[in-house]
């Protein structure tokens, strides 16, 4: 048996509980066939063994009190994935279906993801089934302190930082930082997406959507095209969804269409961004609000169900899956290539599933896996970790100018790797690009570093 079907046979044995963990690590163990079975290096040096294992995983207990004065619990957790190229670095997710198979593939994936940066970031993801919607600003501070109050023994400015993800944003980094602080009596940067005037770096709320965009930009350009008059379809109406679209409008493109949870809006003419940020950032509302400021635009109710009514049957040149994990299947993947769909971008952590991925690549479209896509956000969390430990701010030209490099940066090495690496017939490759390029730099460190 080859060295990559050994490791796939024993994590299917070992984590057959946790499909998304699953799926993306068997992701990327497919994609370094081509190197891990020619090499016996990694296989003498356990490589393969010790970077799907994570260095740590901490599960731990929340208890928070509600506004009628009700005890909760919820279950938190902090993954520690690979420490070999810095400190553990990686977002906190809350939401209701967080568990430990969604920590660790968002903690795998965080790890190739930051090698890719060019940045000294090892990975790192955490969260907590807790929901946000709903509740009181008093309820999320409440729920916030009590989380922190157990994480904050684990993480510090050189040994881990987290960041926001879904359900975090401003207003729970505010709450969790405040509580760390106090904690811990000192003030450094041991979370980013912090607020601007409190070691917050400008250009971090819009990073993770400008990345993905410019990301696209960049390969646009090397074919002679560019976002000029092109139809943009996103899913989600979130952080990284709304500043995605804030950038492909900027750069001429129409946005036709965003979602959320619980339906679609399809707006021909081109999506209103001050009215998603209302709805979204100001009043946290649903986006059926949407269609009752704007009488053009239609809403439709979809459920995550591949067949139901989906956002991905709007014809579109370029669609942008932004909310969550498997998204996007193979059902959606064939209507995107049938309405003549030539790049998919992914704004959020594995939005597409194997086959719709497959399925996308075979038909000629450009795919950009969330590795590589999404990296713009942690790159400005790393661009913050910079200013915070020099104690120097830079201006928001300053730090949208080094996105673009980073961003440019992760293009050239993937697609030189999807060059080197590509499977024959198939003319770009990207997910074997990024697979590749996020390995060899990760697997560098581990080999120099020995046995740990
Ligand atoms: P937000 O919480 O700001 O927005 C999430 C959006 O996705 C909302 O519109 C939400 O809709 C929708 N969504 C969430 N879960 C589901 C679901 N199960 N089914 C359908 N829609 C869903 O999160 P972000 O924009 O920060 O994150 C979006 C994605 O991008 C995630 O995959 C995240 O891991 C990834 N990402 C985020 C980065 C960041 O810097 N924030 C960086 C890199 C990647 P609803 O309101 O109905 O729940
Ligand atoms: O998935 C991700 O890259 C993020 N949620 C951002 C992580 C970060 O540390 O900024």
């Amino acid at each position: 048996m080859s060295y990559i079907d050994k490791i796939i046979t024993a994590i299917e044995r070992k984590d057959a509980g946790q499909p998304e963990f699953l799926q993306a690590s068997k992701e990327v163990l497919q994609s370094l066939r081509i190197i891990a079975d020619s090499d016996s290096t990694y296989e003498k040096a356990g490589l393969l063994e010790r970077l799907i294992e994570p260095e740590r995983m901490i599960v731990f207990r929340v208890p928070w009190v509600d506004d009628c004065g009700k005890v909760m619990v919820n279950r938190g957790f902090r993954v520690q994935y690979n420490s070999a190229i810095g400190p553990y670095k990686g977002g906190i997710r809350f939401h209701p279906s967080v568990n430990a198979s969604i920590i660790k593939f968002l903690g795998f994936e965080q790890t190739f993801k930051n090698a890719l940066t060019g940045l000294p970031m090892g990975g790192g993801k955490g969260g907590c089934d807790f929901d946000p919607k709903g509740k009181s600003d008093g309820e999320v501070m409440r729920f916030c302190q009590s989380f922190m109050t157990e994480l904050f023994r684990h993480i510090g400015p050189d040994t881990d930082v987290p960041a926001g993800d879904i359900g975090v944003g401003a207003r729970e980094v505010g709450f969790m930082y405040g509580q760390y602080k106090r904690i811990m009596n000192n003030f450094t940067g041991v979370l980013t997406g912090k607020g601007i005037g409190w070691g917050g770096s400008l250009g971090r709320a819009e990073a993770t959507g400008y990345g993905l965009i410019y990301i696209i930009e960049e390969y646009l350009d090397k074919i002679g095209d560019g976002f000029k008059g092109k139809n943009v379809v996103i899913s989600g109406s979130g952080n990284v969804s709304i500043y995605a679209a804030q950038k492909a409008m900027a750069l001429g493109s129409t946005v036709v269409s965003m979602s959320d949870s619980n339906g679609y809006i399809y707006h021909k003419s081109g999506i209103n961004l001050d009215t998603i940020k209302d709805i979204k950032f100001v009043n946290r509302e649903r986006l059926t609000k949407y269609a009752e400021i704007h009488k053009d635009a239609i809403y439709t109710e979809a459920n995550s169900k591949p067949g139901s009514s989906r956002v991905w049957d709007i014809p579109c040149d370029i669609a942008l899956p932004c909310a969550t994990q498997n998204e996007l299947f193979i059902e959606d993947a064939k209507k995107l290539v049938q309405n003549g769909c030539k790049i998919v971008g992914e704004g959020a952590n594995m939005p597409a599933t194997l086959d719709a991925t497959e399925y996308l690549i075979n038909g000629g479209v450009a795919f950009f896996p969330g590795k590589a896509a999404n990296a713009g956000g942690v790159s400005v969390s790393g661009l913050e970790m910079t200013q915070n430990s020099t104690r120097l701010s830079w201006t928001s030209e300053e730090v949208d100018a080094k996105l673009k490099t980073i961003m440019k940066g992760i293009f050239n090495s993937i697609n030189s790797a999807s060059e080197e690496y590509g499977v024959a017939g198939v003319t770009r490759n990207f997910v074997i690009g990024a697979n590749i390029a996020g390995f060899k730099k990760v697997a560098k460190a581990m080999l120099d570093q020995g046995v740990i």
